[in-house]
């Protein structure tokens, strides 16, 4: 069987850690063209494995806001569950500095990892796809 190239698997889906930096957008559209999505945390050990690999660099996340109230959402249609995250994001954060911080990455080697930035800036960034079994 093909193994996914450069494709780290966990719990049913798989990872591609980037190794060239792009803006939230652009990094959501390279992982489109490769079936997948900005990666969603939706579980402890899911988070624990992304900061882990993520080895203390900053990377992207598939987390942004929308909506006059600015509520952040899964870009890959996971519900975002607000309470259950919110043990995920740094102390302090998301602060939206400077008002101009509507996408979030993963910052530190942490379970307490995540930070809100303006998505405009250039970071490394993790796409997820499903594994999905093809019949034999
Ligand atoms: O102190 C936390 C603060 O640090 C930086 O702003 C000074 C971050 N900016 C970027 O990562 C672009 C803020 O997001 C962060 O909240
Ligand atoms: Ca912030």
């Amino acid at each position: 069987q093909m193994i996914s190239q450069g494709w780290k698997y966990f719990k049913e889906n798989f990872y591609y850690f980037s190794r060239i930096p792009k803006t939230w957008y652009s990094a959501q559209q390279f992982c489109m063209s490769r079936d997948s999505h900005l990666t969603s945390v939706a579980s402890e050990s899911e988070q624990e494995f992304l900061y882990k690999v993520a080895g203390g660099l900053f990377y992207w996340i598939g987390l942004t806001k929308a909506g006059s109230e600015g509520d952040w959402y899964w870009v890959d249609k996971t519900p975002f569950d607000k309470v259950q995250s919110a043990r995920f994001w740094i102390p302090g954060e998301p602060n939206n500095f400077g008002n101009n911080e509507h996408c979030a990455n993963i910052k530190m080697s942490s379970l307490q990892s995540w930070n809100d930035a303006s998505c405009d800036n250039k970071l490394f960034f993790i796409c997820k796809r499903p594994y999905i079994p093809s019949e034999p």
